[in-house]
């Protein structure tokens, strides 16, 4: 019945022309099950190639395509040079979109023209002047294939069949380094073990007509070009998140229209998007809300009911529920619906069944948020630790990283976005062995440094969880004096605080070592800040001394000419030690009575650090949080404007004070927090899910957590105004009401779907770190969330950092203290 319904619909809305790709109203092409943008992303040059820009295709509602542009390489890699665009014009009346790109490095311009031709479009490549000398036989314009959607399926070049492969396999020749195009800022990808030379990997196939997938046709795509040869490689040749790419040479000496290719993307007749019905994995609790949001493409016409299905223990199923579907309306591209089944609250196995589609079953019960953060606390966050051997049964997940230490850097310009200004700062020389820092402090999060706010922020995190709920979980054994961790081994201390020790190990040495707080503590060189593997084995654990050759170790064996050994940043921002200032002061009250000593020495460092701050501050400009923290007083005692973004960014602060306060401060904040409940109603109006959706290059899930870790909070100390009801939003997106798909984004949290791949530094084997939290949905402009669960390599939406999985922690003991009460 329903089939019968939509392809009546369909047919009925489609004009005479919509087998055809037509330049929509949000600039791309678009027909149904197709997708083409041309530079609705562009490449922002912060991360360089972050796989998410240029001419892209969405094909039957997935990004398999990206990265249309001219490149300089055979497959670039992220620190490969991108082209900055120059123009952009759309053109209604020819039914194009035309892009001007620019490489700065090489004074060289393109354009490149994407029209609609029917069923397909043609890409256009034009040059004003040649190819510069330089770059002849080198830049091409290249578009690369997701290999997890394209591996294991057939592609045929000029008649010839052949299969992509699941591993990267072909072959590779070396060029002297003087032939590569330059990268990013001039930093090398690559350790070419002194050789001078670069490897190149060779074309997988070479033609005129490259069809892909000829054995799926929701993902086949006809690839022509008449004038320039097709050539296609594996990028994952050279770095695991390589994509495969499909590129024509530039030819030389040439002007004008020099690249021509014609790409006709398969469409299902009349395809329909499969419903994603949003709920979450985990199940929930028998008396809370229960409201399924059902995702539906456009032209998918929502059914009038739904059903609720029980398991029963003898396996048979029945049905528990049937109820309405409540239309909500259109949010970005597609339509969403509801289901509130909460009136059922027997306890017991269910699924949703919604037409023909049916979710994984999952539990309502009253102990379903019991273990939301035992993964978190007992497996990820553990891992992290830096400075430490870590094992857990009988694998060992990585030995003592960076035994050498960090060396002080010099003036640099680095690729993970730090600088080190032409003053140290400090009584060391560039070069010279800080000592000390190697000890404490967790790796970033897919990366191995030490990001000091971070580190800042985690410590922050865990005092607050044990401050507030105290919890004696002890699952982990740690030895500072072994310099070894195990998981799963209990040694009589509550693990909480010895994240706490760890994590104010390393920040008191830096602040007692260097003076104040470093920056960072990151890599030197980029060829080992991509790491995947064993952190003990990014350095070569020996100091590096410059009077060696590279790859030589001295006759005692304590010293290298590798230039590996990481750097220490330490320009002095006194804003970030009046941080650490805060957290060493709190630190101090946890830590007594458990390691006095340490709690004295952060104690001394927190009042040093703050009137040198405050010193220096007062010397520098009148500092920004100064400004703020005057608004935030105007605003509390109602002179200020207090806007709902206002609340929402300054109540957190307030509710956080309230335990150190009297009563009357707590009546004064009565009225935020019910200006805080309509805010938190207000989401209900702005997306289908009813939590603040993030739109930048890095999915929101550290805003959804805020929201969450406020919202429960101000149900704790005013659970007459913000209800009970309204802790459970965050919940549910977490664990699988959101866009896109219905998996939990915490790894190994949630019953039967937790998500399965992330960008944690084992991605290479498309794995996870049990209880990582994923940043979720990646907005791309102008109208599709993305979140990849085959593919881990995008940070932006599959990498947990410490900041964000510590919040994680804070958000669910508050959520299961909410629970329990
Ligand atoms: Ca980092
Ligand atoms: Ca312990
Ligand atoms: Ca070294």
């Amino acid at each position: 019945m329903k089939k019968l319904l939509l392809l009546f619909t369909a047919l009925a809305a489609m004009p005479a022309m919509s087998q055809d790709l037509q330049l929509n109203d949000l600039e791309y092409f678009e027909r149904q099950g197709v997708n083409v943008l041309v530079f609705s992303n562009s490449f922002n040059g912060g991360f360089n190639d972050e796989k998410n820009s240029g001419i892209e295709i969405i094909h039957h509602g997935v990004r398999t395509v990206q990265g249309g542009a001219v490149r300089l390489n055979n497959t670039p890699e992220q620190w490969d040079l991108v082209p900055k665009m120059t123009n952009r014009k759309v053109d209604r009346e020819k039914g194009s979109i035309e892009v001007a790109m620019r490489y700065d490095d090489y004074d060289f311009d393109s354009r490149v023209v994407v029209t609609a031709k029917g069923k397909a479009v043609e890409i256009a490549v034009f040059l004003d002047k040649p190819v510069p000398e330089k770059l002849a036989g080198e830049a091409g314009f290249n578009i690369e294939f997701l290999p997890s959607q394209y591996w294991l399926k057939t592609f045929l070049m000029d008649g010839r069949l052949n299969r992509f492969p699941r591993y990267a396999t072909s072959q590779t020749i070396t060029r002297p380094n003087s032939e590569k195009p330059r990268q990013f800022k001039g930093f090398k990808t690559y350790d070419d073990r002194g050789t001078d030379r670069f490897v190149d990997p060779l074309p997988l196939e070479t033609g005129h007509q490259l069809i892909v997938a000829t054995d799926d046709p929701s993902r086949m795509i006809k690839i022509t070009s008449n004038d320039a040869e097709l050539k296609l490689f594996d990028g994952r040749m050279l770095a695991q998140n390589g994509w495969f790419v499909l590129r024509s040479v530039l030819p030389k000496g040439k002007t004008g229209q020099v690249i021509t290719w014609t790409v006709e993307p398969h469409a299902i007749p009349n395809w329909i998007r499969e419903p994603n019905i949003g709920f979450s994995q985990i199940g929930y609790i028998p008396e809370q809300p229960k409201v399924a949001v059902i995702e539906l493409d456009k032209k998918d016409k929502p059914l009038a009911t739904a059903t609720l299905m029980r398991i029963k223990t003898d396996g048979t199923t029945e049905q528990a529920f049937k109820g309405d579907v409540k239309e909500w309306g259109p949010y970005f591209k597609y339509n969403y619906v509801k289901f509130d089944f909460s009136s059922v609250k027997e306890p017991g196995v269910y699924f949703i069944q919604y037409g023909d589609t049916k979710t994984n079953d999952f539990l309502i019960d009253a102990h379903v948020y019991e273990k939301i953060t035992d993964a978190t606390t007992d497996v990820w966050v553990p891992i992290h630790m830096n400075h430490m051997y870590v094992t857990e049964g009988y694998r060992t997940w990585h030995g003592e990283p960076f035994k050498e230490g960090y060396l002080q850097a010099p003036e640099s310009d680095h690729f993970d976005l730090h600088r080190q200004g032409a003053s140290t700062d400090t009584k060391y020389k560039p070069f010279e062995l800080i000592p000390g820092l190697n000890i404490g402090g967790f790796f970033d999060a897919g990366d191995f440094d030490i990001e000091t706010g971070s580190n800042i922020n985690v410590v922050q995190n865990f005092i607050r969880t044990w401050e507030l709920f105290h919890p004696q979980r002890d699952e982990t054994f740690v030895s500072q004096k072994q310099r070894y961790v195990e998981l799963h081994r209990p040694d009589g201390v509550p693990d909480v605080l010895q994240f706490i020790e760890h994590g104010v190990l390393n920040l008191v040495a830096q602040a007692e070592q260097i003076g104040h707080m470093a920056s960072t503590l990151s890599n030197s060189i980029l060829d080992n800040y991509h790491h995947l593997g064993d952190a003990a084995s990014i350095t070569d654990g020996l100091h590096y001394d410059p009077s060696l050759k590279p790859y030589e170790v001295s006759a005692d064996g304590k010293r290298s000419g590798a230039p590996d050994d990481m750097w220490a940043f330490t320009n002095r921002n006194p804003s970030l030690d009046l941080q650490a200032a805060g957290v060493f002061t709190s630190a101090a009250r946890v830590l007594k009575g458990y390691n006095d000593e340490l709690a004295e020495r952060a104690q001394k460092q927190a009042d040093r650090l703050r009137s040198e701050a405050q010193q220096l501050q007062g010397q520098r400009r009148r500092g920004r949080r100064n400004a703020q923290a005057e608004a935030d007083n105007d605003w509390l005692t109602g002179t200020g404007d207090g806007n709902y973004r206002n609340v929402a960014r300054n109540l957190q602060t307030l509710l956080d004070s309230i335990p150190m306060k009297d009563a009357a401060y707590k009546e004064k904040l009565r009225p935020t927090v019910q200006q805080y409940a309509e805010y938190i109603k207000s989401f209900d109006k702005e997306n289908p899910y009813g939590v603040p959706i993030g739109l930048g290059n890095w999915a929101g899930v550290n805003a959804v957590l805020n929201f969450g870790i406020t919202v429960n909070y101000a149900h704790i100390y005013f659970p007459d105004i913000v209800k009970k009801e309204e802790v459970y939003r965050v919940a549910n997106w977490l664990y699988g009401c959101h866009p896109y798909h219905n998996y939990s984004f915490v790894a190994v949290v949630g019953a039967t779907r937790p998500k399965q791949v992330f960008y944690g530094n084992n991605r290479a084997d498309f794995s996870f770190i049990p209880g990582n939290v994923a940043p979720g949905l990646l907005f791309r402009k102008p109208d599709h969330f993305e979140n990849y669960d085959d593919w881990p390599f995008l940070w932006g939406q599959n990498e947990g950092t410490i900041a964000g999985n510590t919040q994680y922690i804070i958000f669910g003991s508050a959520l299961k203290d909410i629970v329990n009460k």
